[in-house]
């Protein structure tokens, strides 16, 4: 068992105090992250008491403490999960061998580019999220943004850790540009796609915790098989904070399919858009355009990084030890997407190539869970209606489909058609504009915005209607 030292000024239970020229790296960078939290994190709020969990233990049970705390004052640690004995490499040139508990000199770089890409989208998510507090549509939903924004600036915190503690002075550079750059900055963006998109309103902020820390979840869940142990400890212990963010994305996204269906049946029409709901083609086109970034953020279908990376022993399979084949796919092969002459064709690629896909492939499935549940409540509302992901070509910009114009159906088109339908099929800026014109702040107790129905239940046996945040001056 890992002891945690909570009182630490850092909480940790790597044993900081042991090691005194890591501690007072890290007691450096600290001051940094809290200038970067005041200046880039929640606008406003900062000083109200926001009831929330906080880590304070690995194990199974009571990992957690919940208690009303301001923001700035979130005990933001390292935890990493319990150690396993005897751990050895599960796929790979390494298969079989010890886990690594130093970073191996041939694979320091490969492993150094994955943390900071990991890194770098925590705080990318923080930033997006940063305007979303005053438009929240209940003091329910304010405190979950907030418990998401708490959690994405602890798991920096993860990752800053292993750069500091394994890479030396590289690591403290990279940890310092974590905090340099930023979403959607002209001159220094933030290393991935959809980390530079705007998170305006509330509809994005579920999709994107549906579809994008989805992404996270299967990112995460393949850095937790890799050989370097403190990586694939660290990441196990995110993935238990990171089960909640998802949560929030398919309850979210369920609520507002509830109100759209109630505001339907009772005034029998499918355009509620007059009497404050989303409908249901507006949802529609929210999901083609964050299913399709999030799509993005796996790479490239086919790829020599990801081969490399399995092939070291770094980055794994989406549960990869549960997986019945010879864990090395020298000679194995996995069908991927082509496009010839103007047709989607799937072809074999040696396994190792196309992992991104592979993995693609887990979250794609992954993905449908959440729309068999609203479309559930649909069917059960008596609505002949089918939210759908569109097709994997659609609106991409990495990868093999990236180039061609493809409809959410899968049909390739052409550039004029494209244009053409594009308003039907993306988000249009008069949805947009709409969307954010329902945004109003709701901060009584027991009160919730129009346009969502309120949750079945609290947070941590609470009601839903109790006062998560102390918004009173
Ligand atoms: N945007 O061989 P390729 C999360 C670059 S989310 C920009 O196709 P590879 C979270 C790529 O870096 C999870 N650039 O792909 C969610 C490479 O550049 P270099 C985050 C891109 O390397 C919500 C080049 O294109 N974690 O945790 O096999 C809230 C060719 O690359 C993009 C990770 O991603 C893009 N979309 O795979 C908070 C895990 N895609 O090297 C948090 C760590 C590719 O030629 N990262 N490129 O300069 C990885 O495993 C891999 O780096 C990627 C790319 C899967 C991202």
């Amino acid at each position: 068992m890992t002891t945690v030292d909570y009182q630490a000024r850092i909480p940790n239970n790597v044993d900081l105090s042991e090691n005194r020229r890591l501690q007072r790296a890290l007691e450096s960078w600290q001051p940094r992250f809290m200038d970067w939290w005041r200046e880039m994190g929640p606008e406003g709020f900062q000083d109200k008491d926001v009831y929330l969990r906080t880590a304070v233990d690995v194990g199974a049970e009571g990992w957690a403490q919940w208690d009303h705390v301001k923001m700035p004052d979130y005990r933001w640690g390292i935890f990493l999960a319990e150690p396993k004995q005897e751990r050895t490499i599960g796929f790979g040139e390494h298969l079989g061998q010890p886990a690594w508990q130093e970073v191996p000199g041939e694979h320091r770089n490969a492993l150094r580019r994955l943390i900071v890409v990991q890194g770098d989208t925590e705080p990318a998510s923080v930033e997006q999220q940063r305007h979303l507090g005053k438009i929240a549509p209940s003091l329910y939903d304010l405190r979950n943004l907030f418990q998401v924004n708490v959690e994405e600036g602890r798991h920096l915190w993860a990752m800053v850790y292993l750069l500091h503690a394994h890479f030396g002075r590289d690591g403290r550079e990279e940890a310092e540009g974590l905090l340099e750059r930023h979403s959607g900055d002209a001159d220094r963006p933030r290393i991935l796609g959809a980390f530079n998109e705007d998170t305006p309103d509330w509809l994005s902020f579920y999709m994107f915790t549906y579809f994008t820390d989805r992404d996270g979840k299967f990112q995460l869940a393949s850095l937790a098989e890799s050989g370097f142990d403190p990586l694939a400890r660290t990441c196990e212990f995110m993935l238990k904070e990171e089960a909640h963010h998802m949560f929030v994305g398919t309850t979210g996204i369920s609520r507002v399919v509830q109100r759209t269906a109630e505001l339907m049946l009772e005034h029998d029409t499918e355009d509620v858009r007059p009497f404050g709901g989303i409908d249901l083609a507006t949802l529609q086109r929210y999901i083609n355009f964050h299913y399709s970034v999030s799509l993005d953020l796996f790479g490239a279908e086919t790829s020599t990084n990801a081969a490399n990376y399995y092939a070291a022993g770094v980055k794994g399979r989406f549960r990869e030890r549960q997986r019945a084949d010879d864990h090395s796919l020298l000679d194995a092969t996995y069908p991927v997407h082509e496009v010839r002459a103007g047709v989607v064709e799937t072809v074999d690629a040696p396994a190792l190539l196309a992992l991104n896909q592979t993995l693609q492939d887990d979250y794609i499935r992954n993905c449908e869970s959440g729309l068999a549940q609203w479309n559930g409540i649909l069917k059960r509302s008596g609505i002949d209606f089918e939210l759908r992901l569109p097709h994997r070509g659609f609106h991409r910009g990495v990868g093999v489909f990236s180039g061609h114009t493809i409809s959410p159906e899968g049909r390739i088109v052409s550039q004029d058609e494209w244009h053409r339908f594009a308003g039907k099929w993306l988000p249009s800026s008069d949805d947009r504009l709409f969307v954010r014109s329902l945004m109003i702040g709701v901060r009584e107790v027991g009160r919730i915005a129009a346009w969502i129905a309120p949750p079945a239940k609290g947070i941590n046996d609470r009601p839903w209607d109790w006062e998560y945040v102390r918004t009173a001056d």
